[in-house]
């Protein structure tokens, strides 16, 4: 009976330990976004399940990066660097703001509202974004 139960118990802390890693894990795939590419088809149905979407051309043509996660992130220097300073035209599907950066942070920046279609971005920011944060700028 004694036996029985230690099992029992190891099992239950087994069971528990299981499922805060998988928590655990969980909270750290939402917390770091993942990216796909892809081309616009000049409708925004390209970007329909993804959380947030930079096109190459104006009217949602052209190349996309498509992000799944509401993240900041920098274009510069990472695996997607040729959408550097490519974007003219957004969409964001989530609920959060989000800020965009002529630079690392930094430099002019363009704010989207939460569920925010923008076919041409303004001409001052047009090919100059380099990265973006969630939240307004
Ligand atoms: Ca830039």
């Amino acid at each position: 009976m004694r036996t029985t139960f230690k099992w029992t118990l190891s099992t239950i802390i087994a069971v528990m330990a299981m499922i805060a890693l998988s928590l655990g894990l969980s909270t750290q795939a939402s917390a770091s976004s993942s990216f796909g590419t892809g081309t616009g088809n000049g409708s925004t149905s390209a970007c329909a399940s993804w959380t947030m979407c930079i096109f190459s051309d104006n009217g949602y043509k052209g190349s996309v990066l498509k992000q799944f996660g509401d993240d900041s992130y920098s274009l510069s220097g990472t695996e997607y660097s040729r959408f550097n300073d490519k974007t003219s035209a957004l969409i964001n599907n989530s609920y959060s703001y989000y800020c965009f950066f002529e630079n690392l942070f930094s430099g002019l920046t363009f704010q989207i509202n939460p569920r925010t279609t923008v076919p041409s971005v303004n001409s001052w920011i047009n090919d100059r974004i380099t990265s973006w944060l969630v939240g307004t700028c």
